[in-house]
């Protein structure tokens, strides 16, 4: 059997709306049930945005408290991961309220660039300083790269000392204004990367469960969920991120690969186990 394969459900994000597809989570309750059929769906990491109920999105602590406290409170042992992402035109110290109690994981956007219709800041010295602030909250940084010049600053960030193992990579590719989601794009990103550490591939739009079944392939990670995606098929809403998870999960047994237990994503991402032993 190969490595297993790190499930990651993006169950929100900041810009898809319910006017797009009824199925996108808003309030705390709602992300955090979202983030738990994830888990029972075979997904290890939840990566999380909140919304205010109104569906515009939010960085408030308050917010991500009660997604982390709901989540928990089910019984779910999923590795949280938040957005320090937020929305565009947020600034840094908005985007930096995500960082609560309970999460384990947190975004590091390598660099700036256009994103749809907006542009997406993130200057070098703003990603040097997410780091250390990750770094004194001892949350894993997954880093965010949607173009090839931000493997540069990855590599700079880790030889300047701003970053060190343990950390994860995740390619997200077909954001408009970043990198196609070509497989030759992510054949030539995943072989560009520093060595060591662990990388996933996230595909944005249709996009998605191709950029999956590629990641699959080659040996990475795979994050789904309604964050990037709204579709399971051609015109066919996904009723849930669990349902892309579930078509993920058996994607992975094609490829000969066994979905990793958020025990297991622990171990490999670098994150201290839970007590008690965690359940999905
Ligand atoms: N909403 C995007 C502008 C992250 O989560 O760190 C940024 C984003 C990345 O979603
Ligand atoms: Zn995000």
């Amino acid at each position: 059997m190969a490595a297993p394969v790190i499930i990651a459900a993006a169950v929100v994000g900041a810009e898809v709306t319910r006017a797009q597809s009824p199925h996108v989570p808003y309030t705390p309750e709602e992300i955090a049930r979202a983030a738990v059929d994830a888990g029972r769906a075979g997904a290890a990491v939840v990566h999380l945005h909140a919304r205010w109920p109104d569906g515009r999105p939010s960085q408030e602590a308050r917010h991500f408290r009660e997604i982390v406290d709901r989540v928990r409170g089910a019984g779910s042992g999923v590795v949280l991961q938040v957005s320090t992402g937020g929305a565009i035109g947020m600034s840094l110290e908005e985007r930096l309220g995500s960082l609560v109690e309970g999460a384990e994981m947190a975004t590091l956007n390598l660099g700036s660039m256009n994103f749809g219709d907006g542009v997406f800041l993130n200057p070098r010295p703003d990603v040097v300083a997410v780091a250390a602030r990750l770094r004194a909250r001892g949350l894993v940084p997954e880093c965010e790269a949607y173009d090839a010049g931000m493997l540069e600053t990855l590599r700079w960030l880790l030889a300047r000392g701003h970053l060190a193992p343990p950390y994860h990579v995740q390619l997200v590719l077909g954001v408009p204004g970043g990198m196609a989601a070509t497989e030759r794009n992510l054949r030539f990103l995943a072989e560009d990367l520093p060595g060591g550490g662990a990388w996933s591939a996230a595909g944005v739009g249709r996009a998605q469960l191709p950029t999956a079944e590629l990641a699959l392939a080659l040996g990475g990670h795979v994050r789904v969920g309604l964050e990037d995606n709204l579709y399971v098929s051609k015109g066919v809403l996904a009723r849930g991120s669990d349902e892309l998870v579930s078509l993920a999960v058996k994607m992975a047994a094609r490829h000969g690969r066994e979905p990793a237990t958020p025990e297991q994503a622990r171990t490999l991402l670098g994150i201290a186990a839970r007590e008690p032993s965690a359940t999905r």
